[in-house]
């Protein structure tokens, strides 16, 4: 959660185009001059606070959630923050996430909040997966929008275990053969053994706000960061440009799933929102017993 953070409020001042980054300039302060976290950090939170407060997965007590804490100011993407408004009207979340597009968003805002559920679940992939679907389905009923989550949470998981990057690549590649998920594993296998330019790395895999134009690309860039120091994460994504915050975020879980809160450098944990709640919050939840069945029973096939 703590690496989440990081990677989301620190990419954040490098998303989009000049316009974005100069109304970013003037959002993304705290009243004490932290860097603020955006969407990627709220909805874990709200997964964390769910979790917590349901002991179980709970998809409409996290859809509610989900919507009490929306704010404009944040940076949520525009389909997910006509959803979430629309709930807070009293709108069904199954109802509202299909009213943009008949099946729902292919946004990678259901990925960018998937690893807190790879790992609480990292003893078991599938199960990881599962949850991380479900979860993005509140908001990301496409399918390309869950898959992205189920491969977030499946790659965090295997990341608290220690597995090997050429490993972790393998498992989501076996799970997700099928077309557009099919093309971008060998890309990024290749280019864990040899580095791409950045224009290469943009072109090819994409820094865009979809889950297939971003997910592939943060796995690349968690995994081939691991044995780095956090900040070279940090200046690689950012040398990225579009959807900085978001592609902080997941390869900064990654990094974070890998060593561990206490190993992220103290100087940025010292320069953004709320770290310290958010570990507190991490903390609380590993410490409790989690009802996962009935809740992915409900997320449907
Ligand atoms: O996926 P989402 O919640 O957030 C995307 C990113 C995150 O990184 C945030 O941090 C923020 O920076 O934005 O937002 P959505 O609005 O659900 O999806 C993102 C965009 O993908 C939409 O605004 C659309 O432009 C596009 N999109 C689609 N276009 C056509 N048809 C998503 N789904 C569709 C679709 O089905
Ligand atoms: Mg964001």
């Amino acid at each position: 959660m703590v690496g989440l953070a990081l990677g989301d409020a620190l990419g954040a001042p490098f998303e989009g185009g000049p316009l974005e980054r100069l109304v970013w300039w003037g959002l993304g302060r705290t009243r004490d001059g932290r860097h603020r976290t955006t969407d990627d950090t709220a909805m874990t939170r709200d997964i964390a606070e769910s979790l917590l407060a349901c002991r179980a997965l709970d998809l409409d007590d996290l859809a509610q959630r989900f919507a009490r804490s929306y704010r404009w100011h944040r940076g949520y993407g525009p389909g997910a923050a006509a959803m979430l408004r629309s709930v807070r009207r009293g709108t069904d979340w199954r109802v509202a996430r299909t009213a943009q597009w008949p099946e729902g968003s292919w946004g990678n805002g259901g990925a960018m909040r998937a690893p807190i559920l790879g790992a609480l679940l990292h003893e078991d992939g599938g199960a990881a997966a599962a949850a991380g679907d479900a979860v993005a389905s509140v908001t990301h009923a496409h399918p390309e929008g869950r898959a992205g989550a189920s491969i977030l949470a499946r790659a965090t998981a295997a990341c608290v275990r220690g597995a090997s990057p050429v490993a972790i690549v393998e498992e989501v590649a076996a799970h997700h053969a099928d077309p557009p998920w099919a093309s971008p594993w060998g890309l990024v296998r290749a280019f864990l053994d040899a580095p791409p330019s950045v224009a290469t790395l943009r072109k090819e895999l994409g820094n865009e706000i979809t889950a297939i134009r971003s997910v592939p690309t943060a796995l690349y860039l968690g995994l081939s960061s691991l044995d780095e120091p956090f900040e070279h994460l940090l200046s690689r994504t950012r040398a990225l440009g579009g959807d900085d915050d978001a592609l902080g975020a997941m390869a900064g879980a990654l990094w974070g799933a890998r060593h561990g809160a206490s190993a992220l450098p103290q100087h940025l944990k010292d320069r953004v929102e709320d770290v310290g709640g958010l570990a507190h919050l991490a903390r609380s939840l590993a410490g409790v017993s989690i009802d996962w069945g009935p809740g992915l029973r409900a997320a449907g096939p």
